[in-house]
């Protein structure tokens, strides 16, 4: 019975703005875990990989960059494996496409002459496996925003008699309140009616699985997170087509091939001296891999000063990302509240309704800058000396 591995969105050549010089590192890190999907592909057998889009993170990629893609691809070819590319929308086959400017199956597949290798396009939208008795069938769009839905004419309903009928597309899965717009829309209804087996999607970043009227539908998510907000990504996904008692039978396993990890993590501020105290604590977690998020809350001393932006740049050679929130509510100084008729007694008074006013607006960046000046304020009011605004 085939086995499949179903990969989506590796984003590879990403630009990765943000990061600055940390760009370069991940994206060596996203091609380590495509890499490593192909390793996967190789110790579990599988007969047939699916890509399904964003394989590249545009349309614009150096040759060297899309024959090192090329040469993780031959690995599979080399080895018998079938593999079925679908462009994405980052990848989508417009007139500049890289599929279009770069010939992939040759230089994956000079071998078996590109035959391994198939990359989807208009037209040339199904690849038949008779040996497998399975058929793949995608939709290609020659725009990055299709005009209609892909199940609108996708090959496979009704085509090619074989078993195992298997859907490759790039897209949304229209999802009322939460996804009612996008490049590519299709809806739950539309796999329900397909009649595929498993239906391999790409295009979301984060793992999701489901099943409509039969056909078994998943987003793999991206291998390695293509951002570090990105928690649900990191696996590729192993797929088993069985017939167990005359019935089919659809097995998805999530594998994990990326290396970023997530944690996040709530201190209480009551705990925390200093903030050189509290940088060496931090950095006793030290891991590249690892996306730290960490919020200090409670109740913290007044004079416990804290520069988050000072401490994630301290802290950011020791792991992948750090984002540092201080969120503390501050003790108020020792003594009486200033009556209302001082300035002390006048600034608290308005700092306090600009707090409730933007926590009732749900401004909480907004409430949290009031409630600092509030209390750099009460600080200032109660000892000018204690507190240098530098
Ligand atoms: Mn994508």
């Amino acid at each position: 019975m085939p086995r499949l591995l179903h990969m989506a969105d590796v984003h590879l050549g990403a630009r990765h703005h943000d990061l600055g010089a940390a760009a370069a590192q991940q994206r060596e890190r996203q091609f380590g875990a495509f890499s490593r999907a192909v390793d996967l592909a190789l110790a579990e057998r599988v007969e047939l990989v699916l890509i399904a889009g964003d394989l590249f993170d545009s349309n614009a990629q150096p040759r060297r960059s899309v024959e090192r893609a090329a040469g993780e691809l031959r690995r599979l070819a080399e080895s018998g494996v079938h593999c079925v590319v679908i462009p994405g929308t980052h990848d989508c086959y417009d007139v500049g496409s890289i599929y279009r400017v770069f010939d992939l199956p040759a230089l994956a597949d000079q071998e078996s002459g590109g035959d391994r290798l198939r990359v989807l396009t208009p037209g040339n939208e199904i690849a038949v496996y008779p040996a497998l008795d399975l058929a793949v069938g995608g939709r290609v769009f020659e725009t990055k925003r299709a005009p209609e839905s892909p199940f609108a004419s996708l090959p496979l309903t009704g085509a090619a008699e074989v078993r195992w009928r298997i859907g490759l597309l790039h897209g949304s899965l229209r999802v009322e309140g939460k996804v009612e717009r996008d490049d590519v829309l299709f809806t739950e209804a539309e796999i329900g009616a397909s009649g595929l087996d498993y239906l391999a999607l790409g295009h979301w970043h984060s793992f999701r699985q489901g099943s409509a009227n039969g056909t078994v539908w998943a987003y793999a998510g991206a291998p390695e997170p293509v951002a570090v907000d990105q928690d649900g990504a990191g696996q590729v996904l192993l797929v088993d087509l069985e017939v167990v008692d005359g019935r089919k039978r659809v097995t998805v396993q999530p594998q994990t091939v990326g290396r970023t990890r997530f944690r996040k993590l709530e201190l209480d501020a009551g705990q925390v001296g200093s903030q050189d105290e509290l940088v060496r604590r931090l950095r006793d977690l030290a891991d590249p891999d690892l996306v730290l998020d960490v919020r200090l809350v409670g109740l913290a001393a007044p004079e416990l000063e804290l520069h988050d932006d000072e401490i994630e740049r301290q802290l950011e050679p020791a792991f992948l990302k750090v984002r540092f929130r201080d969120v503390a509510t501050r003790t108020d100084p020792d003594g009486p509240m200033p009556p209302p008729d001082t300035i002390a007694g006048a600034f608290i008074r308005d700092l306090e309704a600009r707090i409730h006013a933007a926590e009732a607006a749900g401004r909480a960046d907004v409430a949290l800058e009031a409630r600092e000046s509030l209390r750099l304020g009460r600080l200032l009011l109660d000892d000018p000396q204690r507190v240098t605004l530098a």
